[in-house]
């Protein structure tokens, strides 16, 4: 019998129903941008994040002085708010130990599809040596959910997801059964010499520059920037 332990990879949160089952473990990405500015909030002094759905629940937070509470809608800031999804805004003092409550088009979205998960981690480039050290100390089987573009596939997030297969699988301790696993790991390898340069014409990097944000995108798409690993809590993240 093979006691490898499995890494699959779903492209969207619409197929998250059918990939479950191989989950232990599932790791929530959506590098452009809102789990790339999650784990730099965590990098900055962020105590705790709460990731919630609808704009509606965020403008609720806005009552309590104590929180930090942040809107984005399709790439901008959603008007009443004065944060976003821009790793940069949590990029300073003003944040230690304070909870940041969030909203974002797809990746609080993905967070809360895996809400019957066991086990959810929070993913993105930035943070993906330590994600797959994580992975390798727990030894479960992984599930990694790329949080894609309303519900399509997306290249940002699946070639993350591909980096991470590929360093579980070149381990020997894991195995993949799926083609989107295997397709995620070869779209890596094409595009891990110049992951910028081959996203140049992803439709999230065009969406992103068309509103001035080349330096978020430069920022997310660099990997191994800090050795964070948010986990959920209860509702939650914090750092691991
Ligand atoms: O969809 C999301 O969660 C966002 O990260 C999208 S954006 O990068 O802010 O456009």
């Amino acid at each position: 019998m093979d006691s490898r332990k499995k890494v699959e990879v779903c492209f969207s949160p619409n197929l998250y129903s059918l990939h479950k089952e191989d989950a232990d473990i599932v790791v929530v990405i959506d590098v452009l941008r809102a789990t790339s500015a999650i784990c730099a909030a965590f990098d900055n002094g962020i105590k705790k994040i709460i990731p919630v759905s609808t704009v509606e629940e965020a403008i609720e937070y806005k009552r309590n002085k104590n929180y930090i509470v942040a809107a984005e809608r399709k790439g901008k800031i959603v008007d009443g708010f004065e944060f976003g999804n821009s790793p940069y805004s949590y990029m300073n003092e003003n944040i230690k130990g304070k909870t940041l409550v969030l909203t974002t088009t797809n990746g609080t979205k993905a967070f809360h599809t895996a809400k019957d998960a066991k086990h959810v981690i929070i993913g993105s480039l930035i943070n993906l040596d330590a994600v797959c050290d994580y992975l390798f100390k727990e030894y479960k089987n992984v599930m990694i959910l790329a949080s894609g573009w309303q519900n399509k596939f997306c290249l940002e997030d699946t070639i993350c997801a591909g980096a991470i297969v590929e360093k579980l699988l070149s381990s020997g301790k894991f195995t993949s059964e799926h083609d989107s696993s295997i397709a995620a790991k070869f779209l890596f390898l094409s595009a891990r010499d110049n992951i910028f340069g081959y996203l140049k014409a992803s439709s999230h990097r065009r969406r992103l520059r068309a509103l001035n944000l080349n330096k978020d995108i430069k920022y997310c798409l660099t990997p191994n920037q800090t050795d964070v690993v948010p986990i959920r809590e209860n509702d939650y993240l914090v750092k691991g």
